[in-house]
């Protein structure tokens, strides 16, 4: 089956061009300039039309929680419904996170999360393992990893009890990554001293969601980045720093980038948009102030008075962010966010943005934040180098999957007024947001997957991809 996506203008990480794309099978064969086919004319099966439109890679997000257990609940979104609502918003990628916690074996917690995502993702997918319980099973586990196609993992520096690992157990952990070239993802927060601060607000009568973010200082988040960057040092361990959102915490990565150290950093589209003061403002009829609890995550949304917003835009400026991932994680208000009503400690912690990532990105370019090349690199690109599916995915290129997404700059998205949106939610964490931007043909592997507004793709077309080493490993 030939497919030709026809006029449009081609955005990679370095540059742009107006080519045709052709697409034989799942692969992309060639980019053809306008008028000079080696192939004379092509009798395509399928031909798209992207003239005046952007013709980019799928989106690649590289942290998504589909069904993560959390504060006695699951997130809401399954396999089947995250991933479709991951392709009507152009991403055609995810890693999800399989779970270990403390004493459940590694190998039963990757098995379980492959019979979640087998037969059920309508995009491709793969994983990383989160190690939630380090001890000598574990790491002894760490050593097939790579086997699985699995080249990171994630540890908590927060959660004690649930995900939590102290710092012997990050050391032992990031010293079987360096035997392996495994990319060491940190949760970075002060978890112990973090609970302390909750209890001691709850107690005190302060229980509103607003308080998750008070207790979750942004020194907590600073003062664990910088450990985890001294552990990794120690150790020689890369290390990847995940939803970054106080500009302390960029701070540290900058600093330890600067002085030769091999980290890196992902923020989240909550961190670049949202704000402590939205969320402490944030009332409605149905939930009163309880209506922040939909942007109760982890780490929490910092203050805009203190410019913490301002400062992520510019680390995806100057590359010390690397790259923009969800974090999603799902979960409803009724019955799920409102576990947490009458004390925030037990709010779940978790946004869904999945299907926004791509679309919110793009502000950044009509707002002049970011180049349309860097947004590329920062959704795609970026991605599928870190996390070893370059190549594959993250590039339009002769031998790539045939991963691509039309976009429209001059569509419109309005996002969430009602139920705009696909993910599996009762709310959206994005509703009012006006998007200048429309995804409006995604390919996921060659099969036209969402186009004419309408999802056409199929549950199960989504294959798992055993991921290559980072790229980035020195
Ligand atoms: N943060 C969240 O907001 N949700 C899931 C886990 C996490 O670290
Ligand atoms: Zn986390
Ligand atoms: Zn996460």
């Amino acid at each position: 089956m030939i497919t030709l996506i026809k006029g449009g203008t081609v955005v990679s990480s370095t540059g742009r061009t107006t080519a045709d794309v052709l697409v034989d099978g799942e692969k992309i064969v060639a980019l053809i300039s306008p008028g000079a086919s080696p192939f004379g004319s092509i009798d395509a099966d399928v031909t798209i039309d992207a003239t005046g439109k952007y013709v980019i890679p799928g989106g690649v997000d590289a942290h998504t929680h589909m069904q993560l257990p959390f504060g006695g609940t699951n997130a809401s979104d399954t396999f089947e419904t995250g991933t479709r609502a991951a392709a009507w918003g152009g991403t055609t990628t995810i890693i999800d996170f399989a779970v270990q916690r403390y004493g459940e074996r590694v190998q039963d917690g990757l098995a379980h999360w492959h019979e979640l995502a087998a037969g059920n993702c309508a995009i491709d997918y793969a994983f990383h393992q989160i190690i939630g319980g380090v001890d000598d099973d574990a790491l002894k586990a760490m050593d097939t990893l790579v086997d699985e196609g699995i080249t990171s993992y994630k540890l908590f520096m927060a959660y004690p009890g649930v995900f939590y690992s102290d710092d012997a157990q990050v050391l032992r952990a990031m010293q079987k990554a360096t035997d392996h070239g495994l990319l060491t993802m940190m949760h970075a927060e002060n978890g112990p001293a973090i609970d302390v601060l909750a209890a001691q607000l709850a107690e005190s009568g302060k229980t509103s969601p607003y308080y998750h973010g008070i207790a979750r200082a942004w020194q907590m988040e600073e003062e664990a980045t910088h450990r985890a960057i001294m552990l990794a040092d120690v150790t020689g361990a890369p290390l990847y720093v995940v939803h970054v959102s106080a500009k302390q915490a960029v701070e540290q990565l900058a600093a330890a980038r600067d002085r030769g150290k091999n980290v890196y950093g992902e923020t989240c589209p909550q961190y670049l948009y949202l704000s402590l003061e939205d969320q402490l403002g944030a009332r409605s009829e149905e939930w009163g102030d309880f209506e922040g609890a939909k942007w109760v995550c982890s780490t929490p949304l910092r203050s805009r008075e203190e410019g913490h917003q301002d400062a992520m835009w510019q680390a995806l400026r100057t590359n010390d962010l690397q790259m923009v991932s969800t974090d999603h994680c799902p979960f409803c208000m009724k019955e799920q966010k409102e576990l947490g009503k009458d004390d925030f400690r037990a709010i779940p912690n978790g946004i869904g943005s999945i299907e926004h990532r791509v679309d919110l990105l793009y502000q950044g370019v009509v707002t002049g934040q970011i180049t349309l090349e860097r947004w590329v690199e920062l959704i795609a690109t970026t991605p599928a180098r870190m996390f070893g599916l370059y190549g594959r995915k993250g590039v339009i290129a002769p031998g790539a999957d045939a991963d691509i997404v039309v976009y429209d700059p001059n569509g419109h998205t309005s996002i969430g007024v009602g139920k705009t949106h696909h993910m599996n939610m009762d709310h959206s964490a994005w509703e009012g947001y006006e998007i200048d931007g429309h995804v409006d043909v995604v390919l996921s592997r060659g099969s036209v997957v969402v186009a004419e507004g309408e999802f056409k793709g199929t549950t199960g077309h989504g294959s798992y991809l055993k991921r290559d080493l980072s790229q980035y490993l020195v």
